[in-house]
């Protein structure tokens, strides 16, 4: 805990860390400062190595696979959950991919099946696992739900191409989502993070460059931390966010404001 405890009792599914770096990891550090208790899920064997100690150091009761694309082992996740928690108050949709080769040069070259990945597991998946959640989130009389957006999804960012494409559609799912959900008392909302070195950022071109750029032009002239992420993820999923629903909300040290 360490925090206030304001979200003592409250129980969160987050989805899907991949190591100490990443920002579903940061959130959820922030939901356990504050008393919640955690489910995780992992993608493979080869994260699950990374994903569980780090899991098992906030007491987690849950930790499952989960490829969002496989029905069964998102169905068996929701039992998991449901077994060990009995209802949910916060889910984190921090997943993102696209083919490597979709991440750089052509967009007018983007394969069908490469773009339909992208929509599926990056924008599709929010709308699977909170209909997943729904029940869960009912059982806690509401609920409240947070993803990670990119501000490639409103202007061009240059080899972002078919994910910008994906986070353009995960944000619109977003105020569907809140718009549908809203009557049941779950919220839904995106935070569009400014550049942060993740293992999603890794072996990107011109990744570097882009966080120099940032550093350069932003109004606070620097890039955003981990920290800054994890507490806005905080303050949307808990009851300070109240008022808030359908939105994305910047936090790239502003550089979305920029005109030019
Ligand atoms: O959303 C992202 C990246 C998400 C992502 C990362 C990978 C790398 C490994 C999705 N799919 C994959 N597929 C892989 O095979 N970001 C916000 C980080 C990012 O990625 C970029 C960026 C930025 C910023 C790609 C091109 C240009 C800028």
């Amino acid at each position: 805990m360490n925090g206030s405890g304001k979200l003592k009792g409250k129980k969160a599914l987050i989805v899907a860390v991949a190591n100490e770096r990443s920002i579903a990891w940061g959130i959820a550090q922030a939901l356990h400062r504050e008393g919640c208790e955690l489910a995780f899920t992992y993608l493979g064997e080869a994260l699950e190595r990374r994903v569980r100690p780090l899991a098992e150091s906030v007491g987690a009761k849950v930790i499952a696979p989960c490829d969002v694309r496989d029905e069964s082992q998102v169905e068996a996740l929701f039992h998991a959950v449901g077994d060990a928690y009995g209802s949910l108050d916060f889910l984190v949709h921090s997943i993102a991919y696209a083919e490597r080769s979709d991440l750089e040069g052509s967009f007018v070259a983007t394969s069908k099946n490469g773009f339909l990945t992208a929509l599926e597991v990056s924008a599709y998946s929010l709308v699977s696992l909170t209909r997943k959640a729904l029940p869960l989130m009912e059982k806690a009389g509401g609920g409240s739900i947070v993803t990670l957006s990119y501000y490639g999804a409103e202007k061009v960012v240059p080899n972002y191409n078919v994910m910008g494409v994906a986070k353009a559609a995960l944000e619109c799912c977003v105020r569907y989502l809140a718009w549908e959900l809203g009557p049941k008392n779950i919220r839904v909302n995106a935070i569009s993070a400014g550049p942060v070195r993740t293992l999603a950022a890794a072996g990107i071109r011109g990744f570097k460059t882009m966080m120099q750029t940032v550093q350069e032009r932003a109004p606070l002239k620097r890039n955003v931390t981990l920290d800054e992420i994890s507490d806005t993820g905080l303050f949307l999923l808990s009851p300070s966010g109240g008022g808030i629903t359908g939105e994305t909300l910047y936090v790239d040290s502003g550089y979305n404001i920029l005109g030019m």
